[in-house]
């Protein structure tokens, strides 16, 4: 999979939701992929095996339509079921130990929410940074300090490896996140929480030029 250019695969990179209170993440997956995601990350903070069939079928879905699973955080489920790649972060297992474990063919994304963490950061095993929040977000409740797009341009300028913008992205803002020079965005509750998930899904595949990219 790594073979693909690796920006182009993070131009729409959607992030499944265990707590959307209406659209399970498979579905999720479905709409994203039916939209033009170029990259899924499925991102469970309370994985248990009850979530295998879930996490399998997902799986199924992104090999269907040849775009690239990562896992996030969890090494052993990303072991497990083959997937394409891990996104870590600070405070998990680190990309190095990552890389040993998952090979050179692996998709391997740290977190950097700050240019200190940035320098702080061993990205010799990394393909890719993901940088957050760029806007502010309900998903994730511990997520530090809104960086706006002068901050995500600071880290894009900055950093050695393609950039991801999330936190806060919508349709509406992904073209000035782009603009900065980041290779893509990432997105959870503008499809994942949408009243229409798909028409949400739909517009923001626009927004990232996805149609146009591929021709
Ligand atoms: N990391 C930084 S912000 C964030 C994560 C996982 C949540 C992004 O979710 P949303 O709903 O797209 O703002
Ligand atoms: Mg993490």
């Amino acid at each position: 999979m790594k073979c693909r250019p690796l920006r182009k695969m993070l131009r729409f990179y959607f992030i499944t939701d265990d707590n959307a209170p209406s659209c399970p993440p498979i579905q999720q997956t479905r709409i994203a992929l039916g939209a033009g995601a170029t990259m899924i990350q499925y991102r469970n903070k309370s994985f248990s095996d009850a979530f295998l069939p879930e996490i399998l079928q997902i799986r199924w879905l992104c090999s269907e339509w040849g775009i690239p699973l990562v896992i996030n955080d969890d090494i052993g489920l990303a072991e497990r079921v083959g997937a394409d790649g891990i996104h870590v972060g600070q405070e998990d297992i680190s990309p190095t130990v990552a890389r040993q474990r998952l090979g050179g063919e692996a998709i391997i994304g740290v977190s950097v929410s700050n240019l200190d963490e940035l320098r702080n950061t061993d990205l010799s095993s990394c393909d890719y940074i993901g940088t957050g929040p760029i806007f502010p977000t309900g998903t994730k409740t511990d997520a530090k300090a809104v960086k706006g797009l002068s901050g995500l341009k600071a880290i894009v300028d900055a950093a050695p490896l393609p950039v991801v913008a999330i936190g806060g992205i919508t349709a509406h803002n992904t073209r000035a996140c782009l603009d900065t020079g980041a290779a893509g965005i990432a997105v959870i509750s503008f499809i994942s929480r949408a009243p229409d998930p798909k028409a949400n899904a739909v517009v923001l595949g626009q927004a990232c030029g996805i149609f146009e990219s591929h021709q």
